[in-house]
């Protein structure tokens, strides 16, 4: 049986627990391999070989450290087809969304590899003669990044990527449901050259492991992706400690429809943000705001289509819909969908775990749609994290602007209109740190920054050139080449 194990300073190693846990396919219940259960020892040890790599890879020129993300591309290209059918495997997600995850770390790799030759710094004019001024980057140290099962290798991409160009050291814990992505992953930084002890793979499930990593004195920052609940604990901890923390928690996107809106595109662009990813992304659509006047054509079309989805594995290149992580979620999602039905919403299509000879022991739920939710409800507030819509009905442009805003969170958002003015206004009004104008709320490019406001996170970024702010920090350096002594805010004459 296929084993997962840990990688320490250079070593591929087990640990002293001896406990495994499966890895399962979502789309059949067939169990994959397992996946070493690591305990705080093992996180002890990550951190002392990353700290003492760390050391002279702060003083590696960053060009160089770039060579290495270029080589860490160049393999992932090379094994984007592997690379994609094992994520699908592990993970669920339909193959063609596999390979575009792919891509999206190759489009990081070469991305952050450029700022091996940017890294820009600022020079400012002094207050005093014969003075020089500037600001550098430099490296925090070691990194503990926490990485979720949804995007199992482009998160942890857009979190080691900068990391390491800047000059830091990383140990990492995946998700316990995708480890074998993981390993793939650090065997391509392996295969690239980095120097042992800068990228440790620490495994586990529980919160062991994240808790030790979190808590480690050593480590000096934190960057996380995952639940709210999880990332408010992370943010307790660490704060006390005074660690960086980077947190990238949940969502609660909406797609506006308004009454001038092109339809056709609208209902497209729902379907792939809805359920794509089976709605297991951050970046998910989960509610629909629409302008009365159009609610009943959209509501239609959207039932139509939904019914015509093709539900099924992955690896088939037919299907548009695969299967959820686990059956826990399966149970999760399907307790929401009830409660909704509770609450008084209307079910149009879907509400059901999907059980039939076709889809065997795998994890399925229909694609889900409600109408006549209000926004008090508690499925037009929470993440639900699967394939179920509330559509919300308003009678405004400026109703759906705060229907937008009222909720927890602050991902993504997106607006179909044909009006300019409210282009505009709706790019200023929105509070989410994604906006989308006439396209659905996923899609993120990895150029730009990544995140989002209230519950979504904590004012940093992923990806894009916002993510060098979390992995260095400014050093404010100062040459005074006068040869006297020069007083800054005090009167010299
Ligand atoms: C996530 O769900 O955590 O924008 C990441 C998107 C993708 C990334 C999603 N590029 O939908």
């Amino acid at each position: 049986m296929k084993q997962c194990l840990n990688f320490i300073n250079g070593e591929w190693c087990s640990s002293k627990s001896n406990n495994f846990i499966d890895v399962v396919n979502p789309a059949n219940g067939e169990v994959l391999g397992e996946v070493i259960q690591s305990t705080k020892e093992d996180v002890d040890e990550a951190v002392k070989a990353a700290k003492e790599a760390q050391k002279s890879w702060r003083l590696v020129p960053a060009a160089e450290r770039a060579e290495v993300l270029y080589k860490v591309g160049y393999l992932l290209k090379e094994r984007k087809e592997s690379l994609a059918q094992i994520l699908t495997k592990e993970m669920g997600k339909v193959i063609d969304e596999a390979r575009g995850e792919v891509q999206e770390a190759i489009d990081m790799a070469f991305y952050m590899a450029g700022e091996g030759r940017r890294l820009f710094g600022d020079t400012v004019p002094s207050e005093l003669q014969n003075k020089f001024a500037m600001s550098i980057r430099v490296p925090i140290g070691v990194a503990g990044l926490i990485t979720p099962w949804n995007f199992p290798i482009a998160i942890i991409s857009w979190k080691s990527l900068p990391a390491l160009v800047t000059g830091n050291a990383v140990v990492w814990k995946p998700a316990p449901e995708t480890p074998m992505i993981a390993e793939e992953f650090m065997k391509i930084y392996e295969e690239a050259g980095l120097p042992k002890g800068l990228m440790n793979l620490v495994n586990g499930s529980g919160p062991e492991v994240g808790n030790a990593i979190v808590e480690h004195p050593d480590i000096d920052l934190i960057s996380f992706t995952g639940s709210n609940n999880v990332g408010k604990i992370i943010n307790e901890r660490a704060g006390s400690l005074l660690k960086r923390t980077s947190l990238e928690m949940g969502g609660k996107n909406a797609i506006i429809v308004l009454d001038d809106a092109d339809i056709d595109l609208a209902v497209d662009s729902i379907l792939w943000s809805a359920f794509g990813t089976t709605g297991q992304r951050c970046t998910a659509c989960s509610r629909v705001i629409v302008h009365e006047n159009v609610k009943e054509q959209l509501e239609n079309q959207l039932i139509e289509r939904t019914q015509q989805l093709k539900i099924g594995d992955g690896l088939d290149p037919s299907v548009d819909v695969g299967p959820v992580i686990h059956g826990k979620s399966l149970e999760r999602i399907h307790e929401y969908v009830k409660l909704g039905i509770e609450e008084g919403a209307k079910l149009l299509t879907g509400g059901e775990i999907l059980k039939d000879k076709e889809l065997g022991k795998g994890y399925y739920y229909a694609p889900t749609l409600f109408t006549d939710v209000s926004t008090n409800m508690r499925i037009a507030k929470e993440e639900i994290f699967g394939p179920v819509v509330s559509i919300i009905p308003v009678k405004s442009f400026e109703e759906a602007i705060k229907v937008n805003n009222d909720v927890e969170y602050g991902l993504s958002s997106s607006i179909f209109t044909g009006d300019v003015n409210r282009v505009f206004t709706a790019m200023r009004d929105l509070d989410t740190g994604i906006v989308y104008i006439n396209a659905g709320t996923t899609g993120a490019e990895i150029h730009l920054p990544f995140g989002g406001t209230k519950g979504t996170g904590n004012g940093h970024r992923d990806s894009g050139v916002a993510s060098l702010d979390v992995f260095t920090d400014w050093k404010a350096v100062y040459v005074d080449y006068s040869g006297q002594l020069q007083r800054a805010q005090i009167d010299n004459n």
